[in-house]
């Protein structure tokens, strides 16, 4: 419809018109996303139907991607640059005289998730779609994402995030498709034709209306659904006052509580949180889903038992666990299968992606709540796990070792063994926490079922995290090597070649530049705060946590900051370190740490004898958004994690492909970057994950040793309470000094000061030549194709789903 810059400013202007009865003149930025996004919504529309015209009459294998968060962010340019046509926008606006970056952050961010395991759902469902796989996502439209943070007076406060205030262009609602979830009741057995036969009576009602928003595939045409479930009211008022029910107040009540249903994002990643309204969220999402897939499935009028053959559920973590007992009561319960069959079928249906090792974020739920709340899930939850631990007993396993894995244990649902017993394939999301799983965590899973357990190193979409947040780098890409890369990303390799080539290093280092020039221009803008764009941008954003140790970096810009002070006149090269960062709102010890870089921003800042050659920001309210302005602006990017904590790391593959040198540990995704670089392309130090396990199985680790032999340890520590200047009123961060001396250091951020210092010295020393570092930093681009998650998905496909890319008869 607008293949050309005049037939898409022809039709822009007509939209203005018929839709919001606007003239050029008249219309504001908001106005012209508005537009925008409906004209791609109209451009793309026979492609989604076609894409679900095709999957009915192929009768390809269908994969539904369940996670409880999506965090998509933006998605106008993205969809933009799928479509092909961004450019051509870009310019037809400019002559309209509108800059069309402006217009972009007009859009809110869809904030539906916490973090990695949110944005990973986002970057696979691109994949999905622009590899041409019929690959749905399935998850909760939140009214409220993730909160919205601000500083005041150095501390987060959280604002509700009211993304849907202004509508949302995307999304349709589609409430012929609306399904029955069911709360609460109690469960009555009878026998009917010589079965056993269970019904629930007296339960809760409460429809779920999915809003589809549609997955745009680069180049080809392929459109997926994203399908998020909104919670209504199924009760009607004036059926309710007939049956007796007739209070107003229980109206209202009954109304509000299903409207909580899909109101709010739980915004705490950091530890698992036994509540009665996330337990209720996620079999919402697990019961709506499942009904939803299986009406899709029976219009292919095949028997159930082919499902594994047409339909994969796959559960992004525990979270939606429960598929497995509602995909069982369908099955038995609605279609009549006896339970050996109905578990092979859910079985073969389902695969789960393990996210976390860490044991506060386990889920367990309490038996009592799901009794009460599902009394059928959980009558099934309980014979799987008599039938699992029978079964284990028979084969001559020790009582212990039955202990050990079994679903329900000391009145708790242990949901990563559920899910592990309930799906064919398990995997990690990094080489070394698939084996960590595999050999500590899991690993009497593993010895039960060693051929299900598999590893698919995460991975991040190049389109988003390249193409569009840095364009002008993936110009130079394209003109070094051709544009094949945007296609096959593993072609990123070629850039190699290129690493001496003076020309590509002074065009790199310029475009380095030039990003860097409009995130301080940003910075100033939104902090006040002016930083030096030829300093070091020395960056980590990602979510506040222990493990994270985003203490140790600060604790470290503290140190330097003394450095500086005794020895101010020592050349040295000027150093910016960003932070940003959002903290689990009930998470004290992370928002005392945001606290503490806030004040040792602001000492850093205003004092003229340091702030020449060092300064410190926090960049509020962290998001995808701000995430696709800060990665292509960083040099060096900061992956300090405490060995074997976390799971893969993402952040870190979006700095790589945007040219940054990473300093970092031997955790997560970071090890095969490693393999990939080689030690002169990074920046390693610290403990590694054995060693970690050491410390922790034997112990060994006196963390106030440290601090009373390391005198810069103690004169930075020091400075935080009694010394000053960071310290601060109230002993406020006492707390800090006391995780680390007095809990003795959980993360170990004393014990690797030293080598993390001494590898800050060698960033600074690599950064002086400037040669050397430029053609680091094609290396680093050369290699990052290996993370681009179309690998990852590809290797899904392959692997556990067993899909082929869907292809359209022309
Ligand atoms: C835990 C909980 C606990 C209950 C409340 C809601 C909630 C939400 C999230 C989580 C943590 C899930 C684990 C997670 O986010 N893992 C991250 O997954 C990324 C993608 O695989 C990976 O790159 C990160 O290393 C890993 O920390």
């Amino acid at each position: 419809m607008f293949n050309n810059k005049e037939l898409f400013k022809a039709s822009f202007q007509e939209q203005l018109v018929s839709r919001l009865g606007k003239s050029m003149e008249e219309a504001t930025a908001g106005d012209v996303y508005k537009i925008l996004g409906s004209l791609i919504r109209e451009n793309i529309g026979r492609d989604w139907a076609e894409s679900n015209r095709i999957a009915k009459v192929q009768e390809e294998k269908q994969v539904y991607y369940f996670s409880m968060e999506f965090l998509i962010g933006r998605l106008l340019g993205n969809n933009l640059l799928n479509i092909g046509m961004l450019e051509t926008v870009r310019d037809g606006l400019k002559e309209l005289g509108w800059d069309l970056d402006e217009i972009e952050s007009q859009e809110p961010d869809a904030g539906l998730g916490n973090g990695g395991l949110g944005r990973l759902a986002a970057c696979f469902l691109d994949s999905l779609a622009s590899l041409q796989y019929a690959g749905h996502g399935c998850g909760i439209r939140y009214k409220y994402g993730l909160f919205e943070q601000k500083i005041i007076d150095g501390h987060q406060v959280e604002l509700p995030d009211d993304w849907l205030q202004r509508g949302n262009v995307w999304e349709e609602r589609r409430p012929d498709k609306k399904v029955e979830v069911r709360f609460w009741g109690r469960v009555e057995m009878s026998e009917r034709d010589g079965r056993t036969v269970f019904e629930t009576t007296g339960y809760e009602k409460v429809w779920a209306v999915p809003y589809d928003v549609p997955v745009i595939g680069h180049g080809e045409g392929r459109v997926n659904t994203l399908r998020l479930w909104s919670a209504e009211s199924a009760v009607d008022p004036i059926k309710m006052a007939q049956d007796g029910q007739n209070s107003y107040y229980s109206f209202l009540n009954y109304s509000r509580s299903v409207q909580s249903i899909s109101e709010f994002l739980y915004p705490d990643d950091s530890g698992y949180e036994g509540k009665l309204l996330r337990l209720k969220q996620q079999y919402f999402l697990c019961s709506a889903g499942l009904q939803s897939l299986l009406r899709t499935f029976e219009k292919l009028k095949l028997p159930y038992t082919e499902l594994p053959e047409k339909v994969s559920v796959h559960i992004n973590d525990t979270h939606p666990t429960l598929v497995i007992p509602e995909l069982m009561r369908i099955l038995m319960d609605e279609q009549g299968f006896g339970w050996d069959e109905a578990w092979d079928i859910t079985v073969r249906t389902v695969s789960y992606t393990n996210h976390t090792l860490l044991s506060e974020a386990l889920e367990k739920w309490p038996e009592n709540m799901i009794r009460e709340l599902l009394p059928r899930i959980y009558m099934i939850i309980e014979e799987i796990n008599k039938r699992f631990c029978g079964q284990l007993l028979e084969e001559g396993r020790s009582q212990e070792f039955v202990s050990q894995v079994a679903i329900l244990e000391s009145g708790q649902v242990k949901m990563a063994h559920l899910a592990i017993a309930g799906s064919n394939s398990i995997n990690g999301v990094a080489g070394l926490h698939t084996e960590l799983l595999k050999t500590d965590v899991m690993q009497p899973f593993y010895e039960l079922y060693p051929d299900r357990f598999n590893n698919k190193t995460n991975g991040i979409t190049h389109r988003r995290w390249l193409m569009h947040a840095n364009p002008k780098l993936s110009s130079l890409i394209s003109e070094a090597i051709g544009s094949g890369w945007t296609t096959s990303p593993l072609q990123l390799k070629e850039l190699a070649k290129f690493k001496d080539d003076r020309h590509i290093q002074d065009v790199l280092m310029g475009i380095k530049l030039d990003n860097k020039r409009r995130l301080a221009a940003y910075i100033q803008d939104k902090q006040g705060v002016m930083v030096d764009p030829e300093s070091i941008f020395d960056v980590q954003v990602k979510r506040l946590h222990g493990y994270k140790r985003q203490l140790m970096n600060i604790l470290h810009v503290i140190h330097l900051y003394h450095e500086i002070k005794d020895q101010p006149n020592v050349e040295r090269v000027p150093r910016t370190f960003i932070f940003g960062a959002k903290a689990a709102p009930g998470y004290y010890l992370a928002k005392s740490i945001i606290k503490l870089i806030n004040v040792a921003a602001d000492v850093i800042n205003r004092d003229p004898q340091v702030s020449q050659q060092l300064k410190v920001v926090f960049l509020e309210n962290y998001s995808v958004s701000l995430a696709e302005k800060i990665i292509p602006a960083a040099n060096v990017s900061e992956q300090i994690s405490t060995a074997g904590k976390e799971a893969s790391g993402t952040g870190n593959m979006k700095f790589m492909m945007n040219g940054a040198l990473t300093i970092g540990t031997l955790d997560g995704a970071n090890v095969e970057m490693f393999d990939l670089l080689g030690e002169e392309n990074m920046f390693l130090f610290g403990l590694r994950s054995q060693e970690v396990l050491n410390y922790y199985r034997h112990g060994g680790y006196v963390a106030r040793e440290l601090y009373h032999q390391d005198a810069r340890l103690r004169r930075v520590l020091d400075s935080l309470v009694t010394e000053g200047p960071f310290c601060c009123h109230e002993r406020e961060f006492e707390i800090i000094r006391q995780a680390l001396l007095d809990h003795n250091d959980e993360f170990f951020v004393l014990r690797d000061f030293d080598d993390y210092a001494a590898a800050q010295k060698q960033v600074e020393q690599a950064y002086r030549d400037s040669v050397s570092w430029a053609s680091k930093s094609i290396v680093n681009i050369a290699n990052s194709g290996h993370f681009s998650s179309d690998c990852t998905i590809e290797r899904y496909a392959a692997d556990i789903w067993d899909i082929a890319p869907v292809r359209r008869e022309s």
